[in-house]
């Protein structure tokens, strides 16, 4: 095998194995029809991981806050997530990329002031 060859391989079996070890993480919207994000902090994520969102129940968004955990400002640098409070036709997904920051903190427009909000922490 030629020294481009080896080459050519090893970079498909490292994107390969890059792709293989990306997780799904779960993030219940409204779970069990309270205002609630379930889990509300989801912790370990690395780059390529993805967090979908499952709306259990209408009437929430999942709106970006550059943080405290407790705010209920939309975020500048984050991008939208599920702004709409419209409970959504399939289930919303945000992949965490070389540019998200080590905290991801968001929350709902309609109860952020009731408690619902969480965050999504980098390994
Ligand atoms: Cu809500």
């Amino acid at each position: 095998m030629s020294r481009l060859n080896l080459k050519l391989l090893t970079l498909l079996l490292v994107t390969f194995a890059t792709i293989i070890s990306a997780d799904l993480f779960t993030v219940h919207v409204g779970a069990n029809g309270n205002n609630v994000f379930d889990p509300q902090t989801t912790t370990g994520l690395k780059i390529g991981d993805v967090v979908q969102f499952v709306w259990d129940s209408g009437f929430h968004s999942v709106t970006p806050s550059d943080g405290p955990d407790d705010s209920c400002t939309p975020s500048k640098n984050i991008p939208e997530i599920q702004s709409s409070t419209k409970k959504p036709a399939g289930n919303v997904t945000f992949e965490i990329k070389e540019d998200t920051p080590s905290t991801v903190f968001y929350f709902c427009t309609v109860h952020c002031s009731g408690g619902m909000h969480g965050s999504l922490e980098l390994a």
